[in-house]
């Protein structure tokens, strides 16, 4: 059976996400978001930087969520979830999917950094201010594309769990003001989904 490496309140929910999605059974290791759990040296075997989330399958190991997703749609999806190579929906689902990490992610790390994870003495107030602007301009495109649309690319697909899961950390960080509607309204749908709420949940 899959194994989940994962830590609450961390990226580990978009595969926890995904799984429900797919209905998969799976075994959850929950190690506490802390140095103790996560920077262990049986943690710091299966990933070297000590992170989440990671993916244990057999004699398979593997990190990085995306490639994570990636790894249990093309093992075990169905082609559930995710565009076919020919459909017009593809390139979309590519794009978005690759601008949770690429793009919205980075911002969001360095929040995070410098108001929750160091002590106040040691936050660096202009890099939050920057990655505030930078994060509020990543958001932006992602609200434009949601125009007239329910979901990023065609039907509810894995861009939506790998990009819905940095929106709605974007959300919680209050990030997503009046002038995002349509990715406000994304949001709330993504949260209604039963599989999204466990994922945040677990
Ligand atoms: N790009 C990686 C990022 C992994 C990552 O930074 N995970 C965070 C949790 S969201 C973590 O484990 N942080 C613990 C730490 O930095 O010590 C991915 O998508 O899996």
């Amino acid at each position: 059976m899959l194994k989940l490496h994962h830590a609450p309140n961390s990226r580990s929910g978009r595969i926890v996400w995904l799984l429900k999605e797919l209905d998969m059974p799976f075994e959850l290791n929950a190690m506490a978001f802390h140095p103790k759990d996560l920077k262990s040296d049986d943690h710091r075997a299966r990933h070297p930087l000590g992170r989440v989330p990671v993916l244990e399958d057999g004699d398979v190991m593997i990190y990085e969520s995306g490639a994570i997703m990636e790894y249990i749609m093309a093992r075990y999806g169905d082609g559930g979830l995710k565009p076919a190579v020919d459909s017009p929906d593809f390139p979309a689902y590519l794009q978005w999917f690759h601008y949770s990490e690429g793009m919205v992610m980075p911002p969001i790390n360095i929040i995070m950094v410098n108001t929750v994870l160091l002590p106040p003495d040691r936050r660096d107030e202009n890099a939050l201010n920057q990655a505030k602007r930078l994060l509020g301009k990543a958001l932006a495109p992602i609200n434009e594309a949601l125009e007239g649309k329910e979901y990023l690319a065609g039907t509810f697909s894995a861009a939506d769990i790998q990009l819905g899961h940095a929106s709605i950390m974007s959300g919680r960080l209050g990030m997503i003001g009046d002038d995002m509607p349509n990715l406000a309204a994304y949001v709330e749908r993504l949260q209604q989904r039963p599989a999204c709420q466990e994922a945040f949940a677990a």
